[in-house]
């Protein structure tokens, strides 16, 4: 049996990355398994979710990465059995948001080398599409939008910016960046299906880590 294929959706808030990764498993259906990172349900995952909802349970920079990145690794067993048992994996947020939001703060000491670190190990995906709008702010007016801790375009403005350092420090051939400015949902769709065919449809049986 080939094992199953990883596939991650990337971008800052609001582009669309849940509602591709749901259509995503919409359509292929019992093959693939859907994971979203922050995962709220698990212990860390439940402290993850009191910081970014509740402004007065603050923690240091260094502290909550390593939230994040802890809470990647609770559920790391269960990806890698998925894959091992064939079923294909696709991942709404997953390094490169762990990267790009703790990096983009700006706190001496936390580079994109020190933010990458606790996430070294991890499976790399086999195919990262990076939904990319070229306006942030017109993602404010979506649902939603400002709820929670990073919903700040100036923040987000930043977070934008990091993103395109974190790529370029950190190689990775099966990553492409979609332009989804001003397309719908359905042409965002209508473009990133075929990748992800493409990506499922090759049998290769190493695995990548970061
Ligand atoms: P994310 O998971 O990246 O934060 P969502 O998928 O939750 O974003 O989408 C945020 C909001 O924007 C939702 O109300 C969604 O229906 C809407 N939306 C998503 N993609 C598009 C698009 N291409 N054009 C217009 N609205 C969109
Ligand atoms: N976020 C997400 C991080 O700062 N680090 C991480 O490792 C991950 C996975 O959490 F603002 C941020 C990005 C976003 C917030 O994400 C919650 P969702 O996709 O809106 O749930
Ligand atoms: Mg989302």
């Amino acid at each position: 049996m080939t094992r199953g294929k990883l596939i991650l959706i990337e971008g800052l808030d609001r582009t669309g990355k849940s509602t591709q990764s749901e259509k995503i498993v919409k359509e292929l259906g019992d093959e693939v398994v859907l994971f979203k990172f922050p995962e709220r349900s698990t212990p860390i995952g439940g402290l993850i979710n009191q910081y970014l909802t509740d402004r007065s349970f603050d923690l240091p920079p260094q502290s909550i990465h390593l939230l994040f990145s802890a809470n990647r690794w609770e559920v790391n067993a269960k990806i890698c059995s998925l894959l091992e048992s064939g079923k294909h994996v696709v991942l709404d947020r997953y390094v490169y948001s762990g990267v790009a939001y703790s990096a983009a703060k700006q706190i001496p000491g936390m580079d994109i080398s020190w933010c990458l670190n606790p996430d070294k190990g991890l499976v790399k995906p086999d195919l990262t599409l990076f939904l990319s709008n070229q306006d942030s702010s017109s993602l404010q007016d979506r649902d939603g939008y400002g709820e929670e801790r990073y919903e700040k375009a100036a923040f987000q403005k930043k977070v934008r910016e990091t993103f395109f350092q974190v790529f370029d420090a950190i190689p990775d051939d099966n990553r492409v960046i979609v332009d989804v400015t001003g397309k719908s949902i359905e042409q965002v769709f209508d473009t990133i299906m075929p990748l992800v065919r493409k990506v499922l449809g090759n049998n290769s049986e190493d695995y990548l880590y970061f």
